[in-house]
């Protein structure tokens, strides 16, 4: 009998290079101590209420038997802390290639809190960059799944196929092909997009909570749109950073602009009904077309 695969797992004292590299050859790793306990125990009491009355799925996929509910900066505040963590957001930007030609920045794909609830059945393993009916050039989209209870086998820890963001796409993983992602409350489960996996069975009495922060390249349409989800009084609250990854940023070349201008400028009222467009170029198309008009 062959062993049951396993994910890659790290602590923070490991760094971002590590859970790259554990990304990189399973397509998912387990970062063990992602909240401190007083962290996660903020984040619970923040989010209790809302799963206490957030409705099951009416879906098979979502989960008849499974809490969801978003716009999480906007029920509860505390969560933008786990969307700007600087160690998963170098994950994130790295997995992505933020900063090249093929991703100029990253944004929030969607926030979303995932109470999987008694007698749900196991997920169908599935791949989140199937939203988008592209051929696969890089990478487009990395999960992040903060634990908030313990994540076992009885309770419906999340099923990953290690390897399967290099498989072809249509494979479909054999049981014994599948690792259960256990994980202590206060973990982060990181998946590619590419990789198949799925929320687990729950066989106990009680809900399984965690909150996923998705992250793509920001050229792509966002399966939450956070623009409306988090509305503009709540969103010049936040950190600039979490703003831009909500959507107030231009991937460059000139994608995602307000009247030509950068919409974090019109989030803060210095964007007019007219002005005067930006060209919102790259470092590299900026010199190569001042080369053009100012030759030396
Ligand atoms: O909650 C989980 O463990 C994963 C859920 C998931 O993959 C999904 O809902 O698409």
């Amino acid at each position: 009998m062959t062993a049951a695969p396993t994910l890659p797992r790290f602590r923070r004292a490991d760094g971002a290079a590590a859970i790259l590299d554990g990304l990189e050859a399973a397509g998912a790793a387990v970062l063990e101590d992602g909240l401190t306990p007083a962290g996660r125990a903020e984040m619970e009491a923040a989010l209790a209420p809302w799963f206490a009355i957030a409705p099951p799925g009416d879906g098979h996929f979502f989960g008849r038997r499974t809490r969801r509910f978003s716009a999480l900066f906007h029920k509860a505040p505390v969560t933008a802390a786990l969307a700007i963590d600087p160690l998963v957001l170098d994950v994130a930007e790295a997995v992505l290639g933020a900063g090249t030609r093929a991703c100029d920045c990253i944004q929030l794909n969607l926030t979303q809190a995932i109470g999987i609830g008694p007698d749900e059945p196991a997920q169908h393993l599935h791949r989140d960059d199937d939203f988008y009916p592209i051929p696969r050039a890089g990478e487009l989209m990395v999960n992040a799944l903060w634990t908030l209870d313990s994540f076992t086998a009885a309770n419906g820890a999340t099923r990953i196929a290690p390897g399967s963001h290099r498989w072809p796409r249509t494979r479909v993983p054999a049981e014994d092909e599948i690792a259960v992602a256990e994980a202590p409350a206060g973990a982060v489960i990181f998946w590619r997009g590419a990789v198949r996996h799925g929320g687990g069975a729950n066989r106990t009495n009680t809900l399984r909570r965690g909150v996923v922060m998705s992250y793509s390249a920001a050229w792509l349409a966002p399966a939450e749109k956070l623009l409306l989800s988090i509305p503009p009084e709540t969103a010049r609250a936040l950190p600039e950073r979490l703003q831009r990854l909500i959507g107030y940023q231009i991937h460059r070349p000139n994608l995602g602009w307000v009247e030509g201008r950068d919409p974090l400028d019109w989030l803060h009222g210095r964007v007019g009904p007219v002005a005067a467009a930006g060209d919102n170029l790259t470092p590299a198309q900026q010199a190569a077309l001042d080369a053009l008009t100012h030759p030396r």
